[in-house]
């Protein structure tokens, strides 16, 4: 399998309960590497345009407003298989449902408040990447 960089987003409600140092100790232990990390908070048009494809869908609004509330901590993550392997370790999309030892199941708190966002896809992730972080950067 390549190697391969993907986006992580440690999202408000996990930077606001002190998971930082825990979901990147877990993220390190299941073998990626930080290439770059960095915490900013976005602003409402910022954060519009990273969920756009999401705009028509009923949870924009309140989602929009979540991922405005605080600190987030977004980074570009490089290890074999990235995109697969951080979905993986990351858990489905509600944390409710995600299975046990995922980073949603133990981080999050339901399908909006769910800790940690990753890329989907090599598209998504060259895109997403390319948001937060600039080739100066490292990206
Ligand atoms: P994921 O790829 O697992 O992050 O999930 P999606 O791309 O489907 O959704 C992006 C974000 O929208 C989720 F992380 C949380 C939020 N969301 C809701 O708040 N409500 C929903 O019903 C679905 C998604």
């Amino acid at each position: 399998m390549p190697t391969e960089r993907t986006l992580a987003v440690i999202k408000p409600d996990a930077v606001a309960a002190g998971d930082t140092g825990h979901i990147i100790a877990r993220l390190e232990k299941e073998g990626f590497t930080i290439v770059v990390m960095k915490k900013l908070s976005l602003s409402d048009s910022q954060a519009r345009a990273f969920y756009a494809v999401h705009r028509a869908r009923p949870f924009y609004e309140s989602l929009v407003q979540f991922m405005t509330s605080g600190p987030i901590v977004p980074m570009v993550l490089e290890r074999e298989g990235a995109i697969a392997a951080l979905r993986d370790v990351m858990g489905a999309t509600n944390s409710c449902e995600a299975a046990r030892g995922t980073l949603r199941n133990l981080y999050g708190t339901d399908i909006e408040k769910n800790a940690i966002h990753g890329s989907d896809a090599p598209e998504t992730a060259a895109a997403e990447r390319a948001f937060f972080f600039s080739r100066l950067e490292g990206n």
